[in-house]
C-alpha cells in the first residue's frame, strides 16, 4: 500500500462505505470518498463503475491503477498488518471469515436491503414509506437481531474487547437500525445487541463515522 490516500467509491450514508471507513479511522490511513475520482464524476452503474465491479455495487477501492470491490475483501485488503483479524490460529481466523460473510451477505440482506432501505428511499406513493413492505419485512430482520443476540451469549471475536473486520462490517448496520423510529428499531428488545452498539460506539472511530440519519 502506498502512502497517497485511497479511494473509497460510493456514498458516505452506505453501511458498507461506512464499514470500510472506519478500518481506515482505526488504522489510521488517508481516505477520501465518494462518487467523484480525480475530479471527474464517476456515474454509479456506468461504465467504468461496472469495469471495477460487475454488479454495480458499492464501494469500490480504488488506490492508484487498482480497483477492488468488495466490501469484506477491501477490508482485509487495507488491514495488511492483520491487526484488525485475529491471528491466535487458524480456526479463530476462519471463525473470524465466516462471521464476515454472514454480516456482510445474510445479516445485511434481512436488516439493511429488506427492512431499512424502505426508510432512507421509500418507495411508495410521493416517496412514502411502505408500511406494507416493513411489516413484512420486520419478523426476519427481528429474527437476524435475535441470531447476532445469541452470537453476543457466545465467546466470538465479536465480545473479544479487540475491534474486528467483523465489527466494522456490523457496527453501521446495527448504528442505523437503532435510529429508526420506536417500534421499528428492533434492537431494544435485545439487551446484549444494545450493549454491543453501546460499547463500539464509545470508539473515536465509530463517533466520527456513525452519525446519526433521520428517517
Ligand atoms: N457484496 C457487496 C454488497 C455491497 C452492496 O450491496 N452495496 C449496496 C450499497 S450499501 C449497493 O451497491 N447497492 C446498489 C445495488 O445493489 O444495485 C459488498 O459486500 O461490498
Amino acid at each position: 500500500m502506498t502512502a497517497n490516500p485511497v479511494h473509497i467509491y460510493g456514498p458516505r450514508f452506505s453501511n458498507f462505505v461506512r464499514s470500510v471507513m472506519l478500518v481506515c479511522e482505526e488504522k489510521q490511513l488517508a481516505y477520501t470518498v465518494g462518487f467523484e475520482v480525480d475530479g471527474n464524476n464517476v456515474a454509479f452503474k456506468g461504465e467504468q463503475h461496472l469495469k471495477w465491479h460487475p454488479f454495480g455495487k458499492i464501494p469500490v477501492l480504488l488506490e492508484g491503477t487498482l480497483a477492488i470491490p468488495e466490501t469484506a475483501s477491501i477490508c482485509r485488503y487495507l488491514d495488511e498488518d492483520g491487526q484488525l483479524q485475529p491471528q491466535k490460529n487458524s480456526q479463530i481466523h476462519a471463525q473470524h471469515d465466516a462471521l464476515c460473510a454472514l454480516i456482510s451477505i445474510d445479516i445485511d440482506k434481512a436488516l439493511v436491503r429488506d427492512y431499512l432501505l424502505e426508510f432512507a428511499f421509500p418507495k411508495g406513493e410521493n416517496n412514502s414509506i411502505r408500511f406494507d413492505v416493513v411489516k413484512e419485512a420486520q419478523p426476519k430482520a427481528a429474527a437476524a437481531i435475535a441470531i447476532i443476540e445469541q452470537l453476543l451469549q457466545k465467546e466470538t471475536v465479536l465480545t473479544s474487547k479487540e475491534f474486528t473486520i467483523a465489527d466494522a462490517l456490523l457496527a453501521p448496520m446495527l448504528h442505523y437500525i437503532s435510529c429508526l423510529p420506536t417500534g421499528f428499531d428492533l434492537i431494544a428488545d435485545y439487551p446484549n445487541v444494545e450493549q454491543y452498539l453501546a460499547n463500539v460506539m464509545t470508539r473515536p472511530s465509530c463517533q466520527k463515522i456513525l452519525t446519526a440519519k433521520e428517517f
